[in-house]
This record gives C-alpha cells, sequence and structure tokens, in this order.
C-alpha cells in the first residue's frame, strides 16, 4: 500500500518509522511518504495561512500550496486505473464520518490513501471540492473531542489501517481473535508472578480447566461491555447468545425481550 501525508509538521510523522508500522516500511509492504506542505509555497515566508473571509477568530489555510500538492500527489497515484476509480483523501476533521474497525478495513483493502492535515481553523473549502476532482474526498473523525491539527488523527488510523495489511503482524491469528470478539470488549489478561502484591490471578486460569475459562473469558467480556458500553449490548445479536450468555447479561441490567436486548430499567410494567 502507498500512504501519502500532507502536514506543516512532518516531524509529527516521525513516530511511523517505529515499531509495526515502522517495520512494514522497511519490509516494503507499506510505501509511506511525509510532504512538508510548505515546500509548495513560492514566497519567501513560505506562508501557508491568512484571515477568513467573513471574519472571525484565527486563520485558514491558504489554498494554492494544497492545490499544488495534492495535484502532484494526484498525478502520481498508482490508484487512477483503467476503470477511473479515484484514489482515496481522508480529511481528518471533527465534522467527518466516525472512523471505526469497519472504516479501518475498508481503508486496508485501498493502493493508495492520502491523508490532509488541516491546522488552525481548517483548509479552505474549495481545496475539497478541488480535490473531488482527482480524488474520492472522506472527511473522517476518530472521536468526538477537538484537536489543534489532523496529525495525531492521521497517526491513529494509519497505525489502525497499516496493521491490517497482509504480512504486516506476524502471527495473523491475533487478527482473528480480535475479529472474533463479536462486538464486545476483551476479556483481562494476566501473566508471572502468579501472586502480586497480594493480588491473585484468577485461580480458574490455573485449572486447565478450557471450558471453564472460556467461560469465564465470556463472562468478563459481557459484564465489562454492560458496565462501560452498555450502547454496544443492545447492538448484539441476540440469536448469538446462549443461555449462560443470558443469565450474565440478566445479572448486569439486561433482559431479553421479545428476540431484544434491553436494560431492565427500560421494561415497562404491564
Ligand atoms: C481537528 C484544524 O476527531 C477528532 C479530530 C479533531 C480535529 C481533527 S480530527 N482535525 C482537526 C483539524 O484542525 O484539522
Amino acid at each position: 500500500m502507498r500512504i501519502d501525508v500532507v502536514s506543516i509538521f512532518p516531524e509529527y510523522l516521525a513516530a511511523l518509522d517505529l515499531s509495526l508500522i515502522g517495520k512494514a516500511r522497511r519490509d516494503n509492504l507499506l510505501d509511506l511518504n511525509v510532504h512538508d506542505l510548505r515546500d509548495y509555497t513560492h514566497d519567501r515566508h513560505r506562508k501557508v495561512d491568512d484571515t477568513p473571509y467573513g471574519g472571525g477568530a484565527g486563520m485558514v489555510m491558504k489554498p494554492e500550496p494544497w492545490g499544488e500538492v495534492l495535484n502532484r500527489i494526484a498525478t502520481e497515484s498508482p490508484a487512477t486505473g483503467p476503470l477511473g476509480e479515484k484514489p482515496i483523501l481522508i480529511v481528518p476533521a471533527p465534522a467527518g464520518a466516525v472512523f471505526d474497525q469497519a472504516m479501518a478495513y475498508e481503508l486496508a483493502e485501498a493502493q493508495h490513501l492520502t491523508f490532509a492535515c488541516g491546522r488552525y481553523e481548517g483548509i479552505d473549502e474549495r481545496v475539497l471540492e478541488h480535490a473531488a476532482e482527482s480524488f474520492d474526498v472522506r472527511p473522517v473523525s476518530i472521536g468526538d473531542y477537538v484537536l489543534n491539527g489532523g496529525e495525531v488523527a492521521v497517526l491513529a488510523m494509519v497505525e489502525a489501517i497499516g496493521r491490517l495489511i497482509p504480512g504486516v503482524i506476524g502471527n495473523p491469528e491475533s487478527l482473528v481473535e480480535e475479529s472474533h470478539s463479536d462486538g464486545l470488549l476483551e476479556y483481562p489478561v494476566y501473566t508471572k508472578p502468579g501472586s502480586w502484591q497480594g493480588r491473585e490471578v484468577p485461580e480458574v486460569l490455573l485449572s486447565g480447566n478450557h471450558a471453564k475459562i472460556a467461560r469465564f473469558r465470556r463472562n468478563k467480556q459481557l459484564e465489562r461491555t454492560a458496565a462501560r458500553r452498555p450502547d454496544l449490548i443492545v447492538e448484539l445479536d441476540a440469536s448469538t447468545l446462549n443461555r449462560h450468555d443470558r443469565d450474565t447479561l440478566w445479572h448486569n441490567g439486561f433482559a431479553l425481550v421479545e428476540g431484544r436486548i434491553v436494560p431492565k430499567d427500560q421494561i415497562a410494567p404491564e
């Protein structure tokens, strides 16, 4: 996969030299190119921002350097195929569609991804309109909070997408286990020593009884998800739950009503 990132802080992306993603680059599984937007200015001050039309606080990113860098990346894109399909341009923005694991899987299938990191109050809107002539433009949010720019969001997305590229993770069974998680949070994990600071590893995990261990872990997943992410519990497909699952959910505040899982306190009397 080829990835291009455009930023006025290219050093932010240095973390992508490390760990799994750095190894994927060295192994030629990932061709990652970071561009400094200021290299596409033509004035002595390498100016990338200006005051907003209509007034208001802060500065807006000027369109001209963005037009030049995106035209160049689009021209070089390996993804402009014979069927006219466009390469993808991801623009981190709080107003975007929310990035999740399903989107990571979808984007991991692409030949070429470009990320445009905004700063200040954002990028002149005409850049996105112009870019849509050569890219499939996707404004994407990584969650409902404010950042000062797109760089940190790009680090999160490149890690989530990059680890799904075939060959990047040494043992692909770790990916299988995640996708098996069935919409529940992960169970807690433990390692040596068996006793630490007066705290013991749950005895069942030392028992060698694999059926009991599986049930213990499944219960922990259900309990944690019920407590921390009740929104995920009500989205579960009830037909995938066995008698033990339903009993655990009952003891954690949820009931099965006409094939739907609902919080007990939302069941109307009669
Ligand atoms: C801010 C100029 O999903 C959280 C996000 C916050 C934020 C993003 S994504 N991009 C920007 C930005 O500010 O470009």
